[in-house]
């Protein structure tokens, strides 16, 4: 991937669509302002990082494969004042935010350094964890000792444990600002695979797609996000139509905190599919060229070089045929054990005493089990890589005009993926199975959970002249309780947004 710099925005049309424009540019001002109240003093520039929507590709991203998200124009905007003067208390970040009623509580943070190092108490699951995260990794790759000292305010829309990357957007902006504050030269690139390495620091063994998306996001257009052999972003048209087709993410009002179910749900999926890379990669014969605890994805590479192909001319068309012999290979690596395995039977599979296995898979992120379901999140794994590399095929030869049955097909496969993360992943919840069932009930031709799941939001494709008659319906079943004003920010149709930028110039806005 090209390294490129940081986008520079003159002004909020450089960001967002035309009709939200007013709006944000309203927002925009009210946050210098709020900035001019809290510190007695304007801000010098504006770093924003965007949410995204993932449209196919969940929980593969820590296992190597390639994912289909797309930027949403809900995102972090963080105004701030780099201070050369001394701040009370020896502060080096402060950190205050606008809306307690959104996802951060009203309150200033004020951050010191404690020789030297920026501590994070993963323990406490607080918002400007996310933001001192951004903070620490950026100091610490420029090896910055005596960093200047920065203030500021934060503004959000992105909604909290919704699976639209909250997080990611906050510690991607808070990255942004850190770098331009600090004087470091990083592309936006590596700045991405920072924010990546960052966000561990709060606890979560996250993949890389939230922040590699929310920094390389273009108008118009979704991103196919590959990590192995080397991180790349390339740009997959969203298929013209006739009629159009629309993405909408309906919210279910589940909130999903990933930081504190991590050690039983998402640091838990990471270890089993882990697990069950080391099981395939001794079954199929790779061991040796995989290293220990591999990806599945390594696991994949490497069987692949011992295959031969028959007549398969495309890449994408190889990389799916791979994962087919591999997946059929599966069942005879791994026993099937409905009930799961105990981390004794991880031990006898893996010819590994308890202190090694655990050594290896569950301490760096602390997980809480007496089961691990290799088999079924593996297979979870293996076809959804292949159905992320269908739908991106798909797309690639929609031409000009898609027809119905190609929306269907694209369709059909974000209904597979759901019906994966449900019964194979066990990453929905009853929520998001009654949302995915009105949505196709009211015409999505495809609907499913976007993001880490155990709550959070769906998204559904939908034809754009159905798109408001859709929205009605939902209003009218799954959000009957809610408010009207509940029900705007919960259920929204969606187009690929800009990613992660600067705006340097605020005279506008002072
Ligand atoms: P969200 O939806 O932001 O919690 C998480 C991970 C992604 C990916 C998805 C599941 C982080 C920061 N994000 O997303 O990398 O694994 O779950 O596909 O860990």
């Amino acid at each position: 991937m090209a390294n490129s710099l940081v986008t520079e925005f003159t002004s909020v049309k450089d960001i967002y669509s035309a009709a939200a424009s007013s709006e944000q540019e309203c927002r925009y001002r009210s946050l210098v302002k709020t900035f001019f109240q809290t510190y007695g003093k304007p801000p010098q520039f504006i770093a924003r990082a965007p949410g995204r929507v993932n449209i196919i590709g969940e929980h593969i991203d820590y296992c190597g494969f390639g994912v289909l998200p797309m930027g949403i124009e809900k995102d972090v905007i963080a105004a701030v004042y780099v201070a050369d003067e001394a701040l009370p208390g020896e502060t080096i970040l402060s950190l205050a935010n606008t809306q307690p009623d959104v996802y951060f509580k009203r309150e200033v943070q004020f951050l010191g350094l404690d020789q030297g190092i920026v501590e994070i108490d993963a323990a406490r699951h607080e918002w400007y964890n996310y933001c001192s995260a951004g903070f620490k990794g950026v100091l610490e790759t420029l090896g910055t000792k005596a960093p200047r000292k920065m203030l500021c305010v934060v503004d959000g829309t992105v909604p909290g444990g919704g699976g639209l990357s909250s997080s990611s957007a906050l510690v991607c902006c808070i990255s942004i600002a850190t770098m331009h504050a600090q004087g470091g030269k990083l592309s936006a690139e590596q700045l991405a695979l920072l924010a990546v390495a960052s966000e561990r620091y709060v606890g979560v063994n996250g993949g890389g797609m939230d922040q590699v998306c929310s920094m390389m996001a273009k108008k118009d257009e979704a991103l196919f996000i590959e990590f192995s052999p080397v991180l790349s972003a390339t740009s997959v048209p969203i298929p013209l139509a006739d009629p159009p087709i629309s993405f909408v993410i309906a919210n279910s009002l589940v909130v999903s905190d990933k930081a504190t179910t991590a050690p039983f749900c998402y640091n838990l999926r990471v270890a089993e599919t882990r697990i069950a890379a080391s099981l395939m990669a001794h079954h199929l014969n790779v061991y040796d060229q995989v290293g220990v605890t591999p990806t599945l994805e390594d696991v994949v590479a490497a069987y692949s070089k011992t295959l031969e192909y028959p007549e398969i001319e495309s890449s994408i068309d190889r990389a799916i045929f791979s994962l087919e012999v591999v997946i059929k290979a599966l069942r005879r690596g791994l026993n099937y054990h409905e009930e799961g395995y105990t981390l004794t039977q991880v031990c006898e599979a893996l010819d590994a005493s308890e202190a090694a296995v655990t050594k290896s898979y569950l301490t760096e992120y602390p997980i809480k089990t007496d089961v691990f379901h290799l088999y079924k999140r593996a297979y979870h794994v293996l076809t959804e890589a292949q159905r992320v590399l269908q739908f991106r095929h798909l797309c690639d030869n929609a031409g000009e005009k898609l027809s119905k049955n190609i929306a269907q097909s694209l369709g059909d496969l974000m209904n597979a993926s759901q019906n994966s993360c449900k019964a194979l992943y066990n990453c929905s919840c009853p929520e998001l199975d009654e949302l995915v069932k009105l949505c196709r009930l009211n015409g999505a031709l495809g609907s499913r959970l976007t993001g880490a799941g155990w709550g959070g939001c769906t998204i559904s494709l939908v034809l754009q002249p159905q798109v408001n008659d859709f929205i009605q319906a939902l209003q009218k079943s799954y959000y009957s309780k809610s408010t009207d004003e509940e029900f705007i920010s919960a259920v929204f149709a969606t187009h690929p947004a800009q990613g992660a930028g600067l705006m340097k110039n605020l005279e506008h806005y002072l």
